[in-house]
Formats: structure tokens, C-alpha cells, sequence
């Protein structure tokens, strides 16, 4: 009886293993941006190797040589909102996403408590209109827990971004593209 019940147990424990990826290999994780029309603007992939996550940014559409806020957000959808009667493009994103609460805009470089980790680097678009961001971090992993960037999404705001507060949010203003990011 024992001997039959392990057996039946072999199956299920060699599809569970399956699903689930072997232990040091990359996680990894992707977002379609798209414009306040639906049009599609760019990608985000997340590509987590030990502690460090890499992400690359790729987008195009944008006017030329513009600079564009690029952060992960907290919220999980791209839906529009309402903030007294005004329409938020893109405002069910909800705010930048801070997992330890640090209420600081930083920018991407500084360490994990001097500001929110879903502050990425700028996007700078080239003459045609293309900009790539590419940052690796520590701050932010694939992996689930609270730096987890999946059910987080993507925000391209209109303008740049000075790495502080001294505009709200580095100055970035309206948000002209957004993603929600999944795991892949
Ligand atoms: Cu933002």
C-alpha cells in the first residue's frame, strides 16, 4: 500500500517540477508599452541572473532628440482614472513604486533606501525617435516578493527627468505610455 501510493506520487511531483524553473537560472519578464491611443510604443524585458536584474527598455514614436521620465509604477493595470472630475491618463498605475517607503525621488542610481526603486534612467530618443534605457539593478527583482516588478507597471512620462523632487516626480509631468509587466 505504501509502495503504490509513492508511485502515484511520482507523476505529479515530475509534473510540478516542470513548471518550475531550476534554481539559479534567469527569471524573466516582459511589458508591451503602449501610447494614450492604444498604438503600441515600445517593450520592457526584466531579466534577473542571482540578485541583479537587468532591464532594457526599447522605445520609438517619440519626437525627436526628446527625454522622457521612465519609471516603474505600483499599480498593476494602465486604465485611465479620475483625480476631481480631471481625467489621469494612464492613473490606475497608481505612483512610483516604493517597496521601502523611502518617499524620495532619486533617480536609478542611488541605494535601495535613498529612494524609490522603481525610479529608472530616462529615456533620451535619438533623431528618428528611438530611445533605449538599459539598467542593471539590485533594487528590483523578477523573482515574487517585495521588490518583485511583476503585477508593477511601466510609465513613459512626457518630459524628462532631474532625479529629484524638486519638481514633483523629477518633473515628468503627464504619462504617454504605459505596460504592465508579466512574467514570461
Ligand atoms: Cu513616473
Amino acid at each position: 500500500m505504501r509502495l503504490r501510493s509513492k508511485l502515484l506520487l511520482l507523476p505529479t511531483l515530475a509534473l510540478l517540477s516542470a513548471c518550475v524553473p531550476a534554481a539559479g537560472s534567469p527569471a524573466r519578464a516582459t511589458a508591451n508599452i503602449l501610447d494614450g491611443s492604444g498604438r503600441p510604443l515600445g517593450t520592457a524585458t526584466f531579466v534577473q541572473s542571482g540578485s541583479g536584474t537587468k532591464i532594457t527598455v526599447s522605445v520609438s514614436g517619440l519626437a525627436p532628440r526628446s527625454r522622457h521620465g521612465l519609471h516603474l509604477h505600483a499599480g498593476a493595470s494602465c486604465a485611465d482614472s479620475e483625480d476631481n472630475g480631471s481625467l489621469v491618463k494612464f492613473g490606475a498605475a497608481g505612483a512610483h513604486f516604493d517597496p521601502l517607503n523611502t518617499k524620495r525621488h532619486a533617480g536609478p542610481l542611488v541605494s535601495a533606501n535613498r529612494g524609490h526603486a522603481g525610479d529608472l534612467p530616462y529615456l533620451m530618443a535619438n533623431a528618428r525617435g528611438e530611445a533605449v534605457a538599459v539598467l542593471n539593478t539590485t533594487r528590483l527583482s523578477v523573482r515574487q516578493g517585495p521588490i518583485s516588478v511583476l503585477g508593477r507597471s511601466i510609465i513613459v512620462h512626457e518630459g524628462g527627468d532631474s532625479y529629484d523632487d524638486l519638481k514633483p516626480n523629477g518633473g515628468g509631468g503627464g504619462r504617454i505610455g504605459c505596460g504592465v509587466v508579466t512574467a514570461i
